[in-house]
């Protein structure tokens, strides 16, 4: 067994008696209410989900594994000659919390290329859908053509399922998983953007850098690719992406089943999708200003239309987040410490923006949080490097929440997490326990 196998058992085996305490000794202990507000308005604040990867704290942001994204870059075993952690490393620390030695970053460096390799079916699936469809739905058909060779499914399906040792085989699809998704991706931008120019795997390259090769970028992108990776990996659980996978694995479907709805999810403008949106907002903006250069007094009269208009302000907000949220912040810095990007007019302009648009929507009144979140900041990076077409940025968030979602529900497996199914109310339910001032 690898040293990441072999580490995760004793760790789930640890682990194991700290859930099982809390359901048998402490189950039925209080922790939350539910108000009518959060019963209608999507649950917020509803303390129903465990997960120890990550967690989001609304003031200070995310912590992965414990550690902010400074700590985590800073603790990580970095890519040969570079700043930045290889991907591979982040995936044994998402999934163990310890951070790795060099030979365990080894180990996981060569199992990965092993299981990159992805079957020729998926290739045929994707190329079967028509070329103008979105790069998300084909990045979703890439998973779920994977699920053909599940190993949990075998596993489930060979009448020796046994609920203890059945995480091994979550891990086996979400280590597949993992390793393959940039390659789909890579596939894709090449089959939609670079006239079906397919880039070949570098036996010797760690992730970051095999993408960044595979779509023919320069040395600089590598850096920019594992940055990316890793930080949009995960948001503890709650998130339409991470929760949609957890809800999937929780009947017992299959990593890949699982992951392709958490992608359909993340499809969506008021999560994954923002990123797309910013551009699309911004590359609007240029337009109507037909040659004039931007100021804070244009910005503002074209954020003020876009409220007026009853739209969001895509890149602004969140639904835990209370102040720039810090995923903003890394790739800011990345940007201010990259000659040539500082200075950048497109840059510039999301900076501006920054200064603007916080106060717009202070003024307007409803958005709970004012703040950039991931998606404002993240589009200027790959312009610049050359990845213009902004339907793909999606996907780049994909590659990156599968590290998150599959470290969850390898763990899920290994604690033996429930069924999802929560209770549903009628409205005229509501209603009564409305009028009583309370349910009885
Ligand atoms: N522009 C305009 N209005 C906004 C807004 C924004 N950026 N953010 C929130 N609001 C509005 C909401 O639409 C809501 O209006 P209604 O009462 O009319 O429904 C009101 O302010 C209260 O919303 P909230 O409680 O502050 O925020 P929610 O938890 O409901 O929603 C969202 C969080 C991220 C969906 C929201 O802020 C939004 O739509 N932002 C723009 C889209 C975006 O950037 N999404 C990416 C978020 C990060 C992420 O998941 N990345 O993947």
């Amino acid at each position: 067994m690898s040293m990441l196998k072999t580490k995760l058992a004793e760790k789930i085996a640890e682990f194991r008696p700290r859930t099982t305490a809390l359901t048998k000794e402490h189950g039925k202990v209080v922790i939350d209410h539910v108000t009518i507000d959060q019963c209608i308005g999507g649950a917020r604040d509803v303390r129903c989900l465990v997960t120890d990867i990550s967690y989001l704290d609304p003031q200070e942001g995310i912590r992965f594994r414990g550690k902010t994204i400074p700590e985590t870059f800073e603790a990580l075993p970095k890519a040969p000659g570079s700043t930045y952690p290889t991907v591979e490393s982040f995936w044994w620390f998402l999934l163990t919390g310890d951070v790795p030695s060099q030979a365990e970053v080894d180990e996981v460096l060569a199992e990965w290329k092993v299981r990159q390799a992805v079957p020729e079916y998926v290739w045929k699936a994707i190329r079967a859908l028509p070329a103008d469809t979105h790069p998300m739905v084909m990045l979703s058909v890439g998973m779920l053509a994977l699920e053909k060779d599940s190993k949990f499914k075998g596993y489930y399906n060979s009448g020796k399922f046994n609920k203890n040792a059945a995480w091994e085989y979550v891990y086996e699809d979400a280590y597949d998983l993992v390793a393959r998704i940039p390659i789909i991706a890579a596939f894709i931008y090449n089959l939609k953007y670079r006239g079906d120019k397919q880039g070949a795997i570098d036996p010797t390259a760690d992730a970051g850098a095999n993408y960044a090769r595979m779509i023919g970028q320069s040395k600089e992108y590598e850096d920019v690719a594992r940055m990316y990776f890793i930080l949009h990996s995960d948001h503890e659980s709650g998130n339409v992406s991470a929760h949609t996978t957890h809800l999937v694995h929780s009947a017992l479907s299959d990593p890949y089943y699982a992951y392709s709805a958490g992608l359909n999810g993340l499809a969506g403008p008021l999560h994954g999708l923002a990123n797309q949106e910013v551009l699309s907002w911004i590359m609007d903006f240029e337009k109507k200003l037909n040659g004039a250069e931007p100021t804070k007094e244009n910005v503002t009269k074209a954020l003020w239309d876009t409220l007026n208009a009853g739209q969001v302000v895509p890149g602004y907000g969140h639904a835990v987040l209370r102040k720039t949220d810090p995923r903003y912040a890394a790739q800011r810095e990345f940007c201010l410490a990259t000659p040539g990007l500082k200075d950048d007019p497109l840059f510039k302009l999301v900076s501006m923006i920054y200064e603007v648009a916080p106060g717009v929507l202070t003024e307007h009144g409803k958005t709970k949080n004012p703040w950039p979140n991931v998606d404002a900041q993240s589009g200027v990076i790959q312009w610049y490097y050359g990845v213009k077409e902004w339907d793909f940025y999606t996907v780049l968030f994909g590659v990156g929440r599968a590290l998150g979602c599959m470290a969850n529900i390898t763990w899920d497996r290994g604690l033996g997490y429930a069924l999802e199914r929560p209770k549903s109310v009628t409205t005229a339910m509501l209603e009564k326990w409305a009028a009583a001032g309370g349910r009885e």
